[in-house]
């Protein structure tokens, strides 16, 4: 396939055969409907971006259905809380600031400005039965995918943005190019675009393939976005690493290019990314390599409590479950039940999968022996919460299957 951002060939690492849309979790009755795609991730030695060949339409699974809700996690509230305070203390000078948040799901972090006049705010989600919790918070919220064409609209009937912010969801479009005609459209000259995703050279350190899936269409290395923003006025001056999803990067963009300082410290990060040779297709295809080997050591371990009536269930019925789940070929046999806190994927089922989905009551109800940690990044968050339950193993499976 050709590359997205620059239009060279990309070279193919790997296969994970048939996936369904991560998110769309299913009534019984739908299963014959179900929508699968191969899902193959590609390299380009030009601009050094990790992408997705082809996918399915977004309007099939960014839609009124769609089941992520943020704020299922209490440490990722803290996150964005956390974050409006950096943006609190920066924004002291004008006397209103208007703050775009595009793909603002159930408002989780805008809800943290809702209390001071000051903010003029505006969600962009096209997800609208999850974004109706952020409107009953009386958010401004737009019910739409963000392109060029809509920032034209906001900027004329609300102005240009002071910020910018877009958390899981830069590296979701494939369109990202109109994304970025409308940053550079809708923000005000001394104004930031700030971006979280997850930061590839942790995906690849860690082994964290199960990030990959539809909604995932870009694997980003600071190398790489820098190549995307060549080509616009807009330039990208700090980095932060972040732990949250498993390692993410915070990165800063404005109209005016890095000072001397801030260049080193995006050099230095650079330096780093090519010393784990994120720029070279060998990295990936090392990277190929382990991860069909957890595949084979983890069907061998789960078919193995299987054949000897050890009980199996999951935690978290996470996007990244749904890789891990149809890339082995698991399924209720297996895996009794996954339970999971998001009342919209509470009784269906699975992805590809068909595995029922239930509350944390029914899964404290009829605990299995082991349970696997489909939402490994929320370790420290779930392990505290479910501290009572001593006699569960908790399996993890990314860079060593180990019972914890
Ligand atoms: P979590 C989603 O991925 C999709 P997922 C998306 N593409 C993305 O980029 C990331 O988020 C940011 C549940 N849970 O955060 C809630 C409990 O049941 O790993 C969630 O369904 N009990 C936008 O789905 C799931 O686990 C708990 O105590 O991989 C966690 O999903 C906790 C903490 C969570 O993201």
């Amino acid at each position: 396939m050709l590359c997205r951002i620059c239009t060279y060939k990309t070279k193919k690492i790997m296969s994970f055969g048939k996936q369904p849309l991560a998110n769309s979790f299913l009534n019984k009755q739908d299963f014959s409907k179900e929508l699968f795609y191969e899902m193959v991730i590609a390299f380009c030695q030009h601009c050094f971006t990790v992408q997705l060949e082809k996918i399915p339409n977004k309007r099939n699974f960014f839609n009124q259905d769609y089941a992520f809700a943020s704020q299922g996690s209490s440490s990722m509230m803290d996150h964005f809380q956390n974050f409006s305070k950096i943006i609190k203390k920066q924004f002291k000078k004008k006397h209103t600031y208007f703050i775009v948040e595009i793909g603002s799901n159930d408002g989780i972090f805008l809800k943290n400005f809702t209390n001071d006049k000051k903010y003029t705010l505006l969600g962009i989600e096209p997800a609208s039965k999850i974004s109706q919790k952020a409107k009953n918070e009386g958010i401004n919220i737009l019910n739409d995918f963000f392109s060029y064409k809509v920032s034209k609209n906001i900027k004329k009937k609300l102005g240009k943005a002071d910020l910018i912010y877009a958390a899981n969801v830069f590296s979701h479009v494939s369109n990202i190019k109109s994304i970025i005609k409308g940053i550079e459209n809708l923000l005000e000259d001394d104004g930031q675009f700030i971006f979280e995703v997850p930061y590839l050279l942790d995906i690849i350190k860690k082994n964290s393939f199960d990030q990959i899936y539809n909604e995932h269409v870009y694997f980003f290395s600071i190398i790489s976005l820098i190549n995307l923003f060549k080509n616009s006025n807009l330039h990208i001056t700090k980095v932060d690493r972040l732990k949250v999803h498993g390692g993410s990067i915070r990165v800063y963009v404005k109209k005016k290019p890095p000072l001397n300082n801030e260049k080193a410290a995006i050099s230095k990060i650079i330096k780093i990314e090519k010393k784990n040779k994120l720029n070279n297709f060998s990295a990936y295809k090392n990277f190929r390599f382990r991860i069909l080997d957890i595949k084979e050591k983890l069907i061998k371990k789960i078919n193995h409590f299987h054949k000897n009536n050890i009980s199996i269930s999951g935690y978290g019925a996470t996007a990244k479950s749904s890789t891990i789940l149809n890339f082995c070929g698991f399924g209720p046999q297996q895996i009794k039940f996954i339970t999971d806190n998001t009342p919209a994927k509470i009784s269906k089922y699975s992805p590809g999968s068909h595995i029922p989905i239930k509350s944390n009551n029914f899964f404290k109800k009829n605990l299995t022996d082991i349970v696997i940690l489909f939402a490994w990044n929320h370790k420290n968050e779930i392990l505290k919460k479910e501290k009572k339950l001593r006699n569960v193993k908790w399996l993890v499976y990314n860079k060593r299957i180990q019972l914890i």
